[in-house]
């Protein structure tokens, strides 16, 4: 008798969705998916071609419609995510997008949360407006703010949690109960915590996002995305918006994408790892007003924290106390740090928000939900601790506090 047992999450990002296809005639499948670089599929009859197009479960037929190596990463993801099912895109925002365009109609009115990633900020509070769909931005940490929000033509509850770059946290399930008593469709960007921080499909929430060219790809090497939720959506999302607007991965792409995603629970545990003695060195120094980390007591939602998140990620926000003078001096003399955007990279990297990934959202907004001028992002590598905090100290010793 054969045991069912759920597998490990290792385990799972190393199998889940790779079962080996044979690319020729002989016996022997290739280890490792194989790359289909391909934009278009050929059939040998014209009945075979019509059933392709008929019944898109039957073949593949053009590659912004499917391809094996964008499937493989997708049926990968959803494992990892506790979905039913997922969607990878061109990147971050062509998730974003993909999934905003798939759940709304026109005339409709979102809720979201106040501090997300400039872009999806842009999109919600621009782009969509344009088209006369309105978004209320609420402080999503007090749940009663979301409930306050909801009008009777409400469509979407959208959530960042962790936030960029605050790091705040939402109580996911809370807001998931909410979204299913008022009837709309709730989404959360989980691209800080990934699948191996929090699924919060298993918290109740309908569609989970991701920016895959932070931890999901891992090295920097990729721009990309994906959207994870039940089968319906997601088939909905890849026969509309995706298709037809054309945030499609590349092939290459998603295949330097579903390697990256082998590592990630060894590569996050690592992140996490680091992130705590970071945070806990930059807490005790004279140079630092505050330093914001979700594994750290003093995060105002530890708690929250430790009950809906396996692991509190690689992500830290910082604030000096010679304010944005002592941050361009800390990024002016890292030697070992990379001062470069993005985030989930095995090198460490440092950004000052307000000027570089939040430059977008008006001064009056970014001072209201507290992306201060004097505010750093650290997003900690693999490198080897002592190094990290080395060249952290010597750069830290050149602000005047
Ligand atoms: N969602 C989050 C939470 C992000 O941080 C980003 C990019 C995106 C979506 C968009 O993903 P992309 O289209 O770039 O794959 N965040 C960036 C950041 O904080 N610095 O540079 C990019």
């Amino acid at each position: 008798m054969t045991v069912e047992r759920k597998l490990g999450k290792a385990t799972q990002a190393i199998h889940a969705g790779e079962r080996g296809t044979s690319v020729t005639e002989k016996s022997g499948m290739p280890l490792l998916p194989p790359i289909y670089q391909n934009s278009t599929f050929r059939f040998t009859t014209a009945a075979e071609c019509a059933e392709a197009f008929r019944d898109e479960e039957s073949g593949y037929v053009y590659t912004r419609w499917g391809n094996p190596t964008q499937e493989v990463l997708e049926n990968k993801l959803a494992v990892l995510e506790a979905g039913e099912a997922a969607l990878a895109t061109a990147s971050g925002m062509g998730a974003v997008s993909t999934a905003l365009l798939t759940a709304l109609t026109d005339g409709g009115h979102v809720v979201a949360m106040a501090n997300l990633y400039s872009a999806t900020f842009q999109i919600l509070n621009e782009d969509l407006r344009r088209f006369g769909i309105e978004t209320t931005f609420v402080d999503a940490t007090d749940l009663s703010h979301i409930e306050r929000a909801i009008r009777m033509d409400t469509k979407v509850l959208y959530l960042e949690s962790p936030t960029n770059p605050l790091l705040k946290l939402i109580d996911l399930r809370g807001a998931a109960e909410i979204a299913k008593t008022h009837g709309l469709i709730s989404m959360i960007d989980n691209t800080f915590a990934t699948p191996c921080g929090q699924q919060p499909i298993n918290l109740g929430i309908d569609v989970v996002i991701h920016s895959m060219t932070k931890y999901l790809s891992g090295t920097g090497a990729v721009i990309a995305g994906a959207i994870v939720a039940d089968k319906a959506f997601v088939t909905h999302a890849k026969k509309g918006a995706l298709r037809n607007f054309g945030a499609v991965i590349s092939p290459f792409n998603a295949w330097l994408t579903l390697h990256g995603i082998t590592t990630l629970p060894l590569r996050f545990a690592r992140h996490c790892e680091n992130a705590v003695r970071v945070a806990g060195f930059l807490e005790t120094h004279p140079a630092v007003a505050w330093v914001r980390y979700p594994g750290l007591q003093s995060h105002p939602q530890h708690e929250l924290a430790q009950q809906q998140m396996e692991a509190f990620g690689g992500m830290i926000t910082l604030e000096l106390k010679g304010g944005r003078t002592a941050g361009e001096h800390l990024v002016d003399h890292l030697e070992r740090c990379a001062l470069a955007v993005s985030l989930g990279d095995v090198r460490t990297l440092i950004c000052h928000p307000a000027s570089t990934t939040h430059s977008h959202v008006p001064a009056e907004i970014r001072q209201q939900i507290g992306i201060t001028d004097g505010l750093v992002r650290i997003s900690v590598g693999l490198e080897d601790i002592e190094d990290i905090l080395a060249d952290l100290k010597q750069a830290l010793e050149t602000c005047a506090s």
